[in-house]
Order: structure tokens, then sequence, then C-alpha cells
């Protein structure tokens, strides 16, 4: 295997396979890789650079993929150098491989710009909404010296406590009537969005309007900021006319340079970290439960003796506890 110097060297090189490389392998779940993984990633923790990071999240078909196509282009428009990753999580991806590369295809504009990089990731081992893998993939990215990670995540509508902590802004895609789908959100969830798009307005423009002033209403803003356009919060946009877009991209960089927002989503992430932690843990924890051989035995054991009524639940669990191997 590749020594992490040699990796790390051609990544600030800027060679994309390096790049692709340190991906696959921090997305493994082989044994073998864990020590690697958790040597690479604290190598490049120590020289990252802080890149701006995004998630948009949303019901399917709200048009994620076709208004981060949009966003990125302008994005590159405005700053030729701008680096771009683009980390995307498909739902399909969990039931057929070949659905994997569904959101990449819809991104087929970006493909040939050579400052973008898109990584389509699956969802499996999923935390609420990104994959168990996302957090780590982004910080591959920050130590590639990325300006935008921008992460399109599956939309599970109901805990997208994860997404939200892996980025610093979060954006919420709906089209006119999603009250369905912001009725199953958990409570408070709809707060956690800092900016929300009310997508194809070229359909609906009436429609996108009133769905956007019923939902402000509803919502409760947590600060007093001074800029008009961010005091708005939703964006009635169009993927495919492009319009509102710009406007978007403005509020975006507003919110990620300006002091009091970054200071009240610190104290919210610290307030939230519980929970995060509590679904980080957990799927580090199965993930080298059920890849490790020999913990997967003793898995096994305990749900044996389990359902034969020789243990309690408590003492499978406190077996598991004991014995697994979590060290590398
Ligand atoms: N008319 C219109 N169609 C859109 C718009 N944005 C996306 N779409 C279409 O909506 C469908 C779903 O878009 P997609 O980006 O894949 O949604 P995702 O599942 O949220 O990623 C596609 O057929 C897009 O072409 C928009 O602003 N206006
Ligand atoms: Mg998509």
């Amino acid at each position: 295997m590749i020594s992490i110097e040699s990796l790390l060297s051609g990544i600030e090189q800027n060679h994309m396979p390096f790049l692709a490389h340190a991906l696959t392998i921090i997305e493994s779940s082989k044994p073998e890789h864990f020590e690697f993984q958790s040597r690479l990633l604290s190598q490049m923790k120590k020289a990252s650079k802080l890149s701006k990071k995004i998630a948009f999240s949303g019901p399917p078909g709200a048009g994620k993929s076709t208004l981060i196509t949009e966003f990125a282009l302008r994005l590159v428009n405005n700053d030729r150098n701008a680096k771009i990753a683009i980390i995307t999580i498909d739902p399909s991806s969990k039931f057929t491989k070949g659905a994997l590369l569904g959101d990449k295809t819809r991104m087929s504009r970006l493909m040939n710009i050579p400052n973008i990089f898109i990584r389509p990731c699956s969802s499996s081992g999923n935390l609420g909404g990104i994959s168990d893998k996302t957090m780590e993939m982004i910080s591959v990215f920050e130590f590639a010296n990325y300006d935008y990670i921008i992460t399109e995540t599956v939309g599970v509508g109901q805990s997208e406590i994860s997404a939200y902590f892996i980025s610093d802004l979060f954006i919420l895609t709906l089209i006119p009537n999603s009250g369905d789908w912001i009725q199953a959100m958990k409570k408070g969830v709809l707060e956690v969005f800092d900016l929300i798009v009310m997508n194809k307005s070229d359909l609906d423009p009436d429609g996108c309007g009133k769905s956007s002033k019923e939902l402000l209403s509803s919502l409760e803003l947590k600060d007093n900021l001074d800029s008009d356009l961010v005091k708005k919060r939703i964006f009635c946009c169009s993927s495919i006319t492009g319009s509102g877009i710009d406007e978007l991209i403005s509020a975006t960089e507003y919110c990620l340079s300006n002091e009091e927002m970054i200071q009240r989503k610190k104290v919210e992430k610290s307030k939230n970290f519980e929970v995060f932690f509590e679904e980080k843990l957990t799927s580090l924890y199965l993930s080298r439960i059920k890849n490790v051989e020999k913990n997967r035995k003793q898995f096994d054991l305990s749900i044996q003796n389990i359902l034969d009524n020789k243990w309690s639940l408590n003492e499978g669990l406190e077996f598991l506890m004991g014995n697994a191997t979590l060290n590398l």
C-alpha cells in the first residue's frame, strides 16, 4: 500500500488520482484499512485549510442536484480559481449500486470543469442524511485545499443533525406545497436550516411566493441580522432558468462571513453535540463490530444467548462492550 507521506504529498501537488485514492481508502470498511485511515485523518487535520462547507437537504425531486449544479457554475464564474468539491449521497444507492451515479449524472454540466470534483457516496451506514464517512471525506477535501465543499444529503426529513454538524451553512430545498414534508420533520429541525430555497419558481411563481410567506411566518428567526437579504431567509429560485440563484449565493457568502452567525452556530452546535456524538459513536462502534471478524463472532454469540434466553439484553450488551476490540 502507498505510504501516508506519498499520498499526502500527491494530494498537496494537486494530483487527482491521489485524492481519489485517499477518498477510496477513507470509505473502506475493511479492518486492514482502519489504522491507515486514522493516521491519515490525523495527519490531514494538522495541515487543513478551512473550507466553506455547505450542505443542501430537502425531499427527493425538489431539485437539489440541479440547484447545486447551477450554484457551483456561478461560484466558478465569480472566481475562476475557486476549487469546489461536491459530495452526493444518493438514497437509492443503498439498494442498487447502479444508481450510485444518479446525482453525478444530473450534474453532467460540471463534469469537465477542472476545479470541480464530484464524489458520489453510498448512503450505507446512514447517519441523519449523510453517510457514516461523509465527515471524513470532507476532511480529505479540506486538506486538498478546496474552497467550497458542498454536500447533497439524502433528505431524510426527520433527523438532519449530522448533515447540520458537518456544514457551516445548511440550506433546505423545497418546492411549493411541501407542507407534508415539513410536517414530517421532528419539532425544531426546521430551525437548524440557515437558508431555505423554494425551488422550481418557473413552474409556479405564485405558489413559490405564497409558500415562502407561509413558511417565513412559522419560522422563529434566531438572530437579528442587519442584512435585508438574509432577513428574508427564504429564496424563490429556479434551477432551470437560474432566477434567484445569484441572490442565494450573496446570502450564502454573507452568512459564511458574518461573525454573529458564526458565533451563533458554534453555540448551537455545542448544545446539540451530544446527539451528533451519539450518532457518530454508534456508527463507529457498529462498523468495528460488523467488520472485525473476532467482534462479529462475539456479536453473533451475544445475539444467540439473548435469543436462547440465557442472557438478558443488558448482559449481551455488556459482554460486547467489554470484549469487542475497538482499539486499532
Ligand atoms: N422546472 C423546473 N424543474 C426543475 C428545477 N430544478 C430541478 N428540476 C427538475 O426536477 C427533477 C428533479 O431534480 P433533481 O435535481 O434530480 O432533484 P433532487 O432529487 O432533489 O436532487 C429533474 O427532472 C430536474 O430537471 C427547477 O427549478 N425548475
Ligand atoms: Mg439529487
